[in-house]
């Protein structure tokens, strides 16, 4: 045989392999929609890929194609409304349904691959049109976008060093945020969710009050620390007064109204109770968007408050932060914000943006290295070739910080603040919409109060409670019905609203429209499907 008519042969051969290898592939996409790797890539193990051997491109890109596909059969499934939410299993169903051991030896790339696509198919979709559950609903494209990238970039926020790009995006970004807010300077910082935001927020006031603390610790403090929050405010400010050495008893609980917004003069009068008994008010912190009720505590008339006793104001507007996007919502709402001395505000709520991206913005220019910095010499050198302001690492209690700054630019850039302002407005539209159709269908819904956001707090009335007078009796009925309701909404799989009591009523639901995939049809579709799923409900 000559030389030619072998690589005659071997081409052949070649073409032959890409033809079944490229017939494998339609049939795994064209077959019931679930990718599959060709048998060549799907036998091999993870040191066949990158970065175990370096002539593994073809390999290594085949096996993240397939990955892909999964993710956006996911997004594809996600965004159709014939899909469930969920395929809701008992906790021992679910671990007897999925594989979840951790083996001796490597499993091969087709099993990994099936890993991923059932992780997906039993995960509840948040970013379903029908999914009302949470206060971050949604699951936004371009966000979605900027994430995958920054799983690929796998880097840490600590230093300019490695994170060069991303540093300068936070500085971007978290200026146009304090911008907003109605600072022209002061200091920000990304952290791991709205508590940890609050609580640099609460360290940040200590240390601006008492800054021989950070040395001298708690005893160098003359009296005892209080801090005043209001009754409807979320957890994690009850609990910075644990982690910060004041105690839970001295966090003290402002009354609020019947809409559940703080009363000025309650926060007023109990400051100078404290005061009057020797102790130190001085950290106030007022919600914007509470989480049950979706409240607005009065900013102006707390900031002038804070300034007549000298305490410091902290607003958490992790959730109600977004609307300071809208012209047309963000007054009254957020009338005063900018006179806080810190801001908590979280884009992975109202704004869409994955999870999780929270800020916390301060007044005061360098108050978060003054506070944090412990100067750890491995990491922050000072002689470095660039401005060390720019490692960012040191401003923080923790040391790592994961990259949460690239979905929130790339997705700022793609809407504009035009279409984040668009989007604000759309919400609380699309909630002005159900609470006329609650109104409208009054037989069966029960309006707690008037929202002032996108939280609509309500009761379902099944057949056996409509037309009795409304009392409390009847409350503690409709309180027992939430409960079975939401039970019969997660084994059907069709929709999701959250239920809690709180320290006025028994159960009751509270429909969040955070996401901008909803449209009015899907508000009608979720008041008829409680409708479908509740209206035999019976309780004692
Ligand atoms: N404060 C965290 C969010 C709680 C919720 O989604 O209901």
């Amino acid at each position: 045989m000559s030389k030619l008519t072998l690589d005659g042969f071997f081409s052949y051969c070649k073409q032959i392999a890409e033809h079944i290898q490229l017939g494998e592939r339609m049939a795994s996409l064209s077959g019931q929609g679930t990718p599959k790797l060709t048998s060549a890539v799907g036998n091999l193990y993870y040191d066949s890929i990158q970065p175990y051997r370096e002539d593994a491109n073809a390999q290594t890109r085949e096996f993240l194609a397939r990955v892909v596909d999964v993710l956006l059969d996911y997004v594809q499934q996600v965004n159709d409304r014939n899909e469930k939410i969920l395929d809701f299993k008992m906790p021992e169903e679910m671990q007897k349904a999925l594989d979840l051991h951790l083996p001796e030896e490597p499993l091969p790339l087709k099993q990994l691959l099936e890993d991923c696509k059932i992780t997906l198919k039993n995960q509840v979709k948040t970013g379903h049109p029908h999914f009302f559950n949470q206060l971050s609903c949604g699951l936004d494209i371009i966000s979605l976008a900027g994430e995958w990238l920054t799983a690929a970039a796998n880097t840490n926020m600590f230093t300019y060093e490695i994170a060069p790009v991303f540093i300068l995006m936070e500085n971007v970004v978290l200026e146009k945020m304090r911008s907003m807010i109605g600072w022209k300077s002061g200091d920000s910082i990304l952290a791991p969710g709205g508590s940890v935001s609050n609580l640099y927020a609460f360290l940040a006031a200590r240390h601006h009050k008492f800054p021989q603390y950070k040395e001298k610790g708690l005893s160098s403090i003359p009296g005892q620390l209080v801090m005043f929050t209001s009754d409807q405010c979320h957890y994690s400010v009850k609990s910075c007064a644990s982690v910060g050495g004041l105690g839970t008893d001295y966090c003290v609980c402002v009354p609020s109204d019947e809409r559940g917004r703080m009363l000025p003069a309650e926060l007023e009068r109990l400051v100078r109770y404290h005061k009057d008994r020797g102790n130190i008010p001085f950290f106030v912190n007022a919600t914007s968007g509470t989480t049950v009720l979706g409240a607005f505590d009065p900013l102006m008339e707390i900031a002038d408050i804070c300034q007549k006793y000298d305490m410091w104001m902290h607003v958490d507007a992790a959730w109600g932060g977004g609307l300071l996007f809208s012209k047309k919502y963000r007054h009254p709402r957020l009338t005063g914000i900018e006179r806080a001395n810190s801001v908590t505000w979280n884009p992975h709520k109202l704004m869409g943006t994955l999870l999780q991206c929270s800020t916390v913005h301060f007044r005061h220019e360098g108050i978060l290295l003054s506070c944090n910095a412990m100067s750890a010499e491995y990491l922050f050198m000072t002689d470095k070739i660039y401005d060390p302001r720019f490692d960012t690492g040191d401003k923080v209690i923790q040391c790592g910080r994961h990259n949460d700054i690239f979905k929130l630019w790339l997705q700022w850039r793609g809407k504009g603040t035009s279409g984040f302002e668009q989007l604000m407005d759309r919400l609380m539209e699309l909630s002005e919409y159900m609470v006329r159709r609650i109104r409208e269908q009054s037989d069966k819904f029960y309006l707690l109060l008037e929202p002032e956001m996108v939280n609509v707090s309500f009761w379902y009335l099944p057949r056996q409670l409509r037309g009795l007078p409304h009392n409390r009796d009847k409350e503690i009925k409709l309180g027992k019905v939430c409960a079975k309701l939401k039970g019969r909404m997660m084994q059907a799989g069709t929709v999701m609203v959250g239920y809690q009591p709180d320290d006025r009523r028994p159960n009751f639901f509270r429909n969040i429209i955070s996401s901008a995939a909803v449209t009015e049809r899907d508000v009608d579709f979720l008041l008829a499907e409680m409708d479908r799923l509740g209206h035999d409900i019976v309780v004692d």
